[in-house]
């Protein structure tokens, strides 16, 4: 085999990826257009998705002048909100955010949402909660009809370091399945959240009432709060890999 066809083997092609990218870019400035407006206090979401939401916000503060004031989910959020010149803020001064921008990682028919594969939820979760309005942006491939469809990594569950292997035990007993410690990619130690902590990847074995799954792991001793996003997102903007943008 020559260098080429070997290549052309083993990697997905350039343009699987980069309809994957446009896609992002499709979903979040179709938000960004429906939704942003003057004068309101916006959560920044974390991940790929938000970094074309964020540009095309900035686009439009330019344009448009507009008034707007930006509350970080992560620390990713924070320095893009900076690079972009946008105006950083947080819940002390703005506790009522109007609108939440945020990617995720898979959407089921109701809307219910996994979040937290990049390393990111609690902070999501509380900016989400206190917004008027959660509106997520993702491309083609996280649309499913069932959560763990699409989503093969598990549901994230951001724990206090002391208590991993005690939650770990607990949630594999209640609830079956497997559990991991999410490692940093060098394996060298366990990924550490902006908030000081540890995420388990819970892998479930079944479909499950995933309201009363949500609450249960979050009242075992230790655990900060799952990737499990239910009843919060009001809209979800999908862009199409035919360059269309779906609204659930
Ligand atoms: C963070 O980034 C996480 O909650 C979510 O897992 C992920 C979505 O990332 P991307 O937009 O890169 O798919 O918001």
């Amino acid at each position: 085999l020559s260098g080429r066809s070997e290549t052309n083997t083993v990697c997905p092609g350039p343009s699987a990826m980069s309809k994957a990218e446009e896609a992002k870019k499709l979903a979040g400035r179709a938000a960004v257009e429906n939704h942003v407006k003057n004068n309101q206090v916006l959560g920044i979401g974390s991940g790929s998705t938000i970094v074309h939401a964020v540009q095309r916000i900035a686009e439009r503060v330019r344009q448009e002048n507009l008034n707007l004031v930006c509350i970080p989910t992560s620390f990713q959020a924070r320095q893009l909100i900076l690079q972009y010149g946008l105006t950083l803020s947080d819940l002390d001064r703005h506790p009522e955010i109007d609108l939440a921008i945020d990617g995720a990682d898979e959407v089921d028919a109701d809307l219910n949402l996994i979040k937290g594969g990049g390393g990111c939820l609690t902070q999501e979760k509380i900016v989400a909660g206190n917004a008027s309005r959660f509106i997520v942006i993702a491309d083609f491939r996280k649309d499913s009809k069932n959560l763990g469809d699409q989503w093969h990594k598990g549901i994230p569950i951001e724990v206090i370091p002391m208590a991993y292997v005690p939650v770990s035990r607990t949630v594999t007993q209640k609830f079956g399945g497997v559990i991991e410690l999410r490692m940093a990619v060098n394996k060298a130690g366990p990924v550490v959240t902006d908030n000081g902590n540890f995420i388990l990847d819970w892998k479930f074995d079944r479909v499950h009432k995933w309201s009363d799954v949500n609450i249960a792991i979050k009242m075992i001793p230790g655990v900060v709060d799952t990737g499990l996003f239910i009843n919060m997102a009001e809209r979800v903007y999908f862009g199409m890999q035919d360059g269309s943008v779906n609204m659930r």
